[in-house]
Formats: structure tokens, C-alpha cells, sequence
């Protein structure tokens, strides 16, 4: 069995069930006039790792693993949209509301889509998610039961918001979980880091962590 260097301990690889999982990396986040923008946050945090993060789906890519990519968002009339999620934060824009982008994270508004340079290509799946974690009222575990996939590689944003939300939920299902070190970032950069020592605490207690280098040079 090929291993990956990662903390606290070396990650043992199963190529063949392994999967990419890119959560969020999605324009409401990352540009200015979107949602992280309108919540005060210093957006260019986030556009920073975009060249890592495709350097991870391309590596996926090339070793014909699967690439699958999350995208925090709504139905247009707001059904799957607690109220307690819209009240929260005190945004100068809440989600639904018409932006400079479109409507705030709805599904098929311009500033919901994923960033240009990190799109999926055909065959990669979508999971459009209401919830902070990918697993919630979404087909992500029926998708991943169905490929026979048990290791997920974590890369997106943000690092202790949905990428931590979604790793727990992953670790609770039983999936063996790796977070990219390069390819998440938080708005925060103290969260990232604790994030990531949260994560690989307690003898990986949600999870590895690992640095880019050492996960692609891992795949086969
Ligand atoms: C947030 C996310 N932070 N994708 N969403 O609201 O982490």
C-alpha cells in the first residue's frame, strides 16, 4: 500500500477508492461584490489558492481519479432556505437578494457559478448544497456508495465553515478524510490554522492534513 506524507500520520493510499472532493470554490466567495464580500470579509485570501486548487483537480485529473465539486446554494423561491440561515450575520446583501452578481447564492445566478479557471469538466458531479456540510440534503453519499469511493481528498473554502462541516460529516460515515493544507483557506487566517490542528488532533480525529507536493506526488 503507497502512502501519503501527512499529519499526524502517514495517510495510507487506496488509489481506487479514492475522490476529490472541491468544496465551494464558487464566485459569491471570492469576488468582490459577492456574498463573502458582503458579510466584510477580505475576499483576496481567497483567490489566492485558486492556483493551487487547480493544480489538485488537475493532478485528479491526470491519475483518472474522480473530481467532484460542491456549490453552496438555493432554490430560487427560497424553499430549502431556513429563515435562521437568511437573518444570520447582518449582511449588506442576504442570500436571495438581487446583487451585483445576480441573486446571492441561487442556483444558476452568475455569482453562485465556480470560478472560471477551476470549472468542472463533463462527467465530474455537481452537488448543489443548502446546508454548510455536502452531505445534507444532498445525493453525495449515494453518489459516492455508487462509485465505491472510501478516501476523500478535501480541497475549497471556507476551511472551518463548509470544508470542516463536510469532513466531520464524512468522518462520521466512515470515509477515511485527507484536507489539502494548500488548496483551503479561510477568511481568517487563524481559524485556517486552527481548523487544520482541530482536524488532525487526537490521532486524526476528523482527519489527515497534508501539503499539495506530497498529495500529488502520492497519486498514481
Ligand atoms: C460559508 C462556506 N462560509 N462555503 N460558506 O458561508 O464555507
Amino acid at each position: 500500500m503507497s502512502m501519503i506524507k501527512a499529519e499526524p500520520f502517514d495517510f495510507p493510499l487506496r488509489p481506487a477508492e479514492m475522490a476529490l472532493v472541491v468544496i465551494d470554490m464558487q464566485r459569491d466567495f471570492a469576488e468582490a461584490g459577492g456574498f463573502g464580500a458582503s458579510l466584510g470579509n477580505d475576499v483576496s485570501r481567497i483567490t489566492r489558492i485558486v492556483p493551487d486548487v487547480k493544480r489538485l483537480i488537475e493532478g485528479f485529473r491526470a491519475a483518472g481519479l474522480p473530481v467532484i465539486h460542491t456549490m453552496e446554494c438555493h432554490r430560487p423561491d427560497l424553499s430549502d432556505l431556513p429563515p435562521a440561515k437568511r437573518d444570520r450575520g447582518n449582511p449588506s446583501l442576504r442570500i436571495g437578494d438581487e446583487g451585483p452578481m445576480g441573486r446571492v447564492l441561487i442556483a444558476g445566478e452568475p455569482g453562485t457559478a465556480i470560478l472560471p479557471e477551476l470549472a468542472p469538466i463533463a462527467g465530474e458531479e455537481v452537488i448543489e448544497k443548502p446546508g454548510k456540510g455536502a452531505f445534507y440534503a444532498t445525493a453525495l453519499g449515494e453518489i459516492l456508495k455508487e462509485k465505491g469511493i472510501t478516501q476523500l481528498v478535501f480541497a475549497g473554502v471556507t476551511t472551518e465553515v463548509c470544508v470542516q462541516t463536510t469532513m466531520r460529516e464524512a468522518n462520521d460515515r466512515g470515509y477515511e478524510c485527507l484536507l489539502c493544507e494548500e488548496a483551503t483557506e479561510s477568511y481568517f487566517p487563524e481559524f485556517k490554522a486552527a481548523a487544520i490542528a482541530m482536524i488532525r488532533a487526537q490521532g486524526a480525529i476528523v482527519g489527515w492534513t497534508a501539503h499539495i507536493d506530497d498529495i500529488l506526488k502520492g497519486l498514481p
